[in-house]
């Protein structure tokens, strides 16, 4: 999949009428109908949001362009043109600068998630049934135990638990949009500080043998000079256990 951010859309100085959906709710498979759009879906208008687009198309009205993103990406998140009828469906809508905008593109009403925090920079995704909340740091390096001192501070925070290839999937795809070709691992919410090879999720759970075959770089983890604290690798896109002094980037969530 593509993520190309279309600047195009956002640069045109009168385009007043450029909402932003985000899906207050869970992932329903039900389809979306007009009638259910203003529930389901509310107007985010921000100078400081953008969104990685994954599909881009001509719709009718916001409702085509609802059911567009819905049924054909699963994506509870879109931007849609009333001047030109462009619809773009998003899996993800960041904060900042993946596309920063041009001042005559000052046209969003800032709407406050509470649960997301975007205030403080995290992200919002959706992911199948799931809704993330995602804060990827890279502006400073710091060792593990600060890393999860940073992400624990931020209420209902800690570094992200990155239990699926798809979580890891988006990871990158958030990286790899933030970064513009930079690259910096992140230390994800997974360690073996307490039994050598026995990894526990940031929320208590035991790393099983699936997740870690599925998760890890091959040959990882290895333990090589006593590693016990886990980054993502941004450049193989899995997982890979390091030291818990090397100073790093991390990504911190939200979780419920
Ligand atoms: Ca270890
Ligand atoms: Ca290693």
């Amino acid at each position: 999949m593509q993520y190309k951010m279309t600047r195009h859309l956002l640069s045109r100085p009168t385009v007043c009428q450029l909402y932003i959906y985000a899906c207050c709710l869970l992932y329903s498979s039900a389809p979306v109908f007009s009638s259910d759009v203003n529930k389901r879906f509310r107007a985010r208008s921000s100078t400081s949001l953008s969104l990685l687009p994954i599909g881009t198309y001509n719709a009718t009205s916001v409702s085509a362009c609802a059911v567009r993103c819905v049924s054909r990406h699963n994506s509870h998140y879109f931007a849609f043109d009333q001047e030109t009828n462009l619809c773009q469906c998003a899996l993800t809508i960041v904060q900042g600068t993946v596309s920063p905008l041009l001042p005559s593109e000052r046209l969003w009403d800032q709407v406050s998630d509470e649960r997301c925090n975007m205030s403080a920079g995290f992200a919002m995704a959706a992911l199948h049934n799931q809704q993330l909340c995602l804060k990827v740091i890279f502006s400073e390096q710091v060792n593990f135990a600060t890393a999860r001192a940073r992400c624990e501070a931020f209420d209902n925070g800690r570094l992200f638990v990155s239990d699926t290839v798809d979580k890891l999937n988006l990871l990158r795809q958030i990286h790899d949009a933030v970064m513009k070709g930079s690259r910096f691992n992140l230390y994800v919410g997974m360690n073996d500080i307490v039994t050598e090879d026995e990894f526990y999720w940031e929320d208590g759970r035991l790393v099983t043998e699936e997740e870690r075959r599925l998760l890890f770089n091959p040959g990882q983890p290895s333990n090589s000079g006593n590693e016990d604290c886990v980054m993502f690798a941004s450049r193989i896109h899995r997982l890979n256990d390091v030291p818990c002094y090397f100073k790093s980037g991390y990504v911190c969530e939200i979780h419920a």
